[in-house]
């Protein structure tokens, strides 16, 4: 394993303006020819040096004549002596029907499709596989035209020609240099819709949607998204899209969510097809997030790029931050707000406290695989929020204008971004850089006091010590506050909205004639971990008067955490667990308080997973975390029964997401009193004619008796078994099921004929449902779970390594285990680490679990 160093960075010795690629595809193999433009880029007698992986070389052609003298070793082709300016010409054979790891070109059910970033183009062709090298691709595809009858590639399509009565031959032009990363090659019998957007300029760009036969009716959400997303690009950062064509293509096999490629997207068919019957609302809105993140990539990612690897958050982080913008502008910002925030907690956080805690520009990798992170991608997003919040909306426009000006066309850093943001505003962000640099999830310690009508607020910043080494200097960002008198009444000084904070200790005094209430980091300001003492009675004050939404929610969140909590404590210590009356009497409040938004309404219903409770502890003791949250939810069900009821009922008539989104959160908590609710979960499961309501009573009657459980089990699956998306709803709803046979259940499941384990989207709904958001029973005393996904990950591993080392992430906890769980989780830790030929990714991720 070789650690690569950002500090190790040099340009590339060879440039490569110009390639043409042909490629071939055959009846058991597929020939690739490529002709590089190849420039000197130093001095001296450097070797020129390919990236070239499971490649079955042919021929190697210096300027059209064969040569020999090269080196074919170790994933790299070495030719000596080159002149300064040269046309290198290698044939090769690949194997994209047998290509099971799903980078390079591989099969996907029909379509034989590529998935090049971050390191896959390697496996298609000798290259320098890097981001700053960029080139101009012509790219011709050849096959038979029955079998793929579509050929597509980047760019514009230029030439079409049969060849003979049974091959087509496509040629495709992309008149931008681009890095080898967004390079897309798709063939396939495929059926389309088709569409157009108009520019702002006037120009017409043709849309296209690919899917497999009898799928494309499920893509006119997909395509609607689109256009919106153009629309809005333009009209919050100017950004006008710039080929003619914009072609994205669905996938039932793929490692990701979509991937980018210039012109020609390729999506994994979850975040494409969608209609009511088949889709959730959530589903719906994930394709658009998702359409939206890969269209606006465009700019940030494909016309501005990474110089390297590590500015990877240069493109996710800023990519995120504009699709989460899009979406909070077109549904609900607050909710949206909520949802992001919650993933963040969920998934950064953990990652920060875990093995591979790393800053959102990491210093080294053994392989960028594992850096597809929630700390690259969501904080990466944050700390461009906070940028926008610093700076204000125009500045911040300014200096997105500012960096396409200077670097459009161009590889760069996160530098170059920053300077940009610099420049065209005025503001510094000398020390606001460090969120670059430095991991760990800063914790904000909030204490106040109260002296002859002065409030005074002590706030003190803790930068954590994490696995990765790095400083730990105080970091820089926006604190703004809210002051709330016991009553509710807002009182918040102009100077509290915009505090910022950049010490380790720093003291703010406000003068109010009472003790106040402060609500912190309003709208969720900063990627942080705010402490503060509340009482109970303060915290139900800002559910009930916060006019900052998100913090009126993280009143009901923090109120729910002291509940659980308390019940922990009733549990350790045998006594009675009982939920705060004032607590319940705040909750019959807000659920008949008609000016609350019903989709917000719905978020302050919190239920948290069980390791959002774990993570609480010192210790994590799932099964704990498990029976207290169930203790709390059927306390709360029984409690709120009659209001749940009603509001469950008076949401029936309309059929709307608001509606269908507090109608089933009503009833996903109703659904902790068992069979209480078999009766109406079973009748809307019944009579459901959209997937939101489907999905919502099935899940809840996952909580009722075996016999109607089983029932519903089996009616799902015979009503859906021939739609691969509804399934692994299914698969995933069979995971998560919080039962002792749980397990049992899941290894028949895996012998199923529906369940595929080459499959990423089937291994995610059984196996990655399972390890990740099944904690209670994962973390089984008997370390079976533990040992059934590391028998999973060491098979997957064998053949795609970017599952396998995905799947491995659920081992994070390790350190925070207690004895008996950390000595069975170790066993099967150690028993991965020694197999024979672990891919670099597992083996990364394995070892420093195991640190
Ligand atoms: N930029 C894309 C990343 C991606 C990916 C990375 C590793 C392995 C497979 C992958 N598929 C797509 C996705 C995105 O952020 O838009
Ligand atoms: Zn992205």
């Amino acid at each position: 394993m070789k650690e690569i160093f950002l500090k190790d960075y040099i340009e590339p010795n060879y440039l490569i303006p110009n390639v043409e690629l042909y490629i071939n595809i055959l009846e058991k193999e597929a020939v690739v020819t490529s002709m590089l433009t190849i420039v000197k880029n130093c001095s001296g007698d450097t070797p020129l040096v390919l990236d070239g992986k499971e490649l079955k070389l042919h021929s190697v052609l210096l300027d059209g004549k064969e040569i020999f003298d090269f080196d074919y070793s170790d994933d790299k082709l070495t030719i000596k002596n080159l002149p300064n300016k040269a046309v290198l010409t290698t044939t090769v054979s690949i194997d994209p029907y047998n290509n099971k790891s799903m980078e390079g070109f591989y099969k996907s059910g029909n379509i034989l499709c590529t998935q090049n970033e971050a390191e896959g183009f390697r496996r298609v062709t000798f290259f320098s596989d890097r981001p700053d090298v960029m080139s101009k691709y012509t790219i011709t595809v050849e096959g038979d035209k029955k079998v793929f009858p579509k050929l597509l590639s980047n760019g514009n399509l230029v030439e079409s020609t049969p060849i003979g009565e049974n091959r087509l031959r496509n040629k495709w032009e992309d008149p931008f240099a681009k890095p080898c990363y967004l390079v897309a090659i798709v063939a396939g019998d495929l059926e389309s819709i088709t569409d157009s957007f108009t520019t702002k300029s006037g120009r017409v760009i043709d849309l296209e949607i690919y899917t497999d036969p009898g799928q494309s009716n499920k893509a006119y959400h997909a395509m609607e998204s689109l256009k919106k997303s153009m629309k809005w690009d333009e009209d919050t950062f100017g950004l006008e899209y710039d080929l003619d064509l914009y072609m994205v293509v669905a996938v039932d096999s793929f490692n990701a969510g979509a991937m980018e490629n210039k012109g020609l997207n390729i999506f994994n068919s979850a975040y494409v097809l969608a209609d009511p019957k088949t889709a959730t609302d959530s589903d719906f809105e994930g394709v658009e997030g998702v359409i939206a993140h890969e269209y606006f990539h465009n700019w940030t990612g494909n016309r501005v790029t990474c110089r390297d690897w590590f500015q990877l958050t240069l493109k996710e982080g800023l990519t995120v931050f504009r699709d989460q913008e899009f979406s909070s502008d077109k549904t609900d910002r607050t909710v949206k707000r909520i949802s992001d925030v919650s993933i963040l907690r969920s998934h950064q956080y953990p990652e920060d406290k875990g093995p591979n805690s790393h800053p959102i520009k990491p210093e080294s990798y053994f392989t960028i695989d594992n850096f597809y992170t929630a700390t690259v991608y969501e904080k990466g997003a944050e700390v461009i929020r906070m940028i926008f919040t610093l700076l204000g909306k125009e500045k911040f426009r300014a200096g997105m204008d500012l960096y396409f000006k200077r670097h459009t066309g161009e590889a760069v850093t996160t530098e170059d971004f920053v300077s940009a943001m610099e420049d065209a505003s005025g503001f510094d962000l000398t020390q606001f850089k460090r969120w670059y640099s430095q991991a760990g999830t800063p914790v904000i310690s909030v204490d106040s006091s109260y002296n002859n009508g002065e409030f005074t607020l002590k706030v003190k910043q803790e930068i954590p010590k994490t696995s990765y080494n790095c400083p730990r200097e105080p970091l820089f960002f926006p604190f703004p506050i809210g002051l709330y008198d016991k009553d509710g009444r807002d009182l918040t000084p102009e100077a509290g909205k915009n505090l910022i904070i950049s010490k380790e200790y720093e003291e703010f005094t406000f003068k109010t004639e009472n003790r106040v209430i402060p609500s912190l980091a309003q709208g969720f300001s900063a990627p942080i971990e705010v402490r503060y003492n509340y009482s109970t009675d303060e915290l139900i004050t800002l559910l009930t008067a916060d006019k900052d939404k998100f913090n009126k929610f993280d009143a009901a969140r923090r109120l729910t955490m002291i509940s659980i909590d308390t019940i922990i404590g009733d549990i350790r210590t045998n006594r009675e667990c009982s939920i705060d009356k004032r607590i319940i009497e705040s909750y019959k409040k807000l659920l008949t308080d008609p000016t609350l938004e019903k989709r917000y309404l719905a978020t302050l219903l919190y239920i948290p997973e069980v390791k959002d409770i774990a993570l609480t502890m010192e210790e994590y003791d799932f099964k704990l975390a498990n029976r207290a949250r169930n203790i709390y939810l059927k306390q709360l069900a029984t409690e709120l029964k009659s209001n749940l009821f009603r509001l469950f009922e008076d949401n029936l008539a309309i059929d709307a997401v608001a509606e269908r989104s507090i109608k089933n959160s009503a009833l996903s908590i109703l659904s902790f009193l068992g069979d209480d609710i078999a009766e109406i979960a079973q009748k809307q499961f019944a009579l459901a004619e959209n997937m939101t309501d489907y999905m919502a009573a099935f899940m809840s009657l996952q909580k009722c008796s075996d016999t109607v459980r089983i029932e519903a089990n089996k009616s799902f699956k015979e009503k859906w078994k021939d739609n691969f998306l509804v399934m692994n709803k299914w698969f995933i709803t069979q995971a998560i099921r919080d039962d002792e046979t749980v397990l049992d259940d899941i290894k028949k499941l895996s012998l199923d004929e529906l369940f595929d384990n080459t499959n990423p989207n089937r291994i995610r709904s059984l196996f990655g449902a399972f390890a990740g958001r099944n904690s209670a029973h994962f973390h089984s005393e008997d370390g079976q779970g533990y040992k059934f996904i590391a028998d999973k990950i060491i098979d997957i591993d064998s053949y795609n390594s970017h599952v396998s080392s995905s799947l491995a992430s659920a081992f994070q906890p390790y350190k925070y285990l207690g004895e008996k769980q950390a000595k069975l989780m170790k066993e099967q830790l150690i028993r991965i680490s020694q197999k024979e030929g672990i891919s670099t990714g597992l083996n990364e991720i394995i070892l420093k679990t195991l640190k």
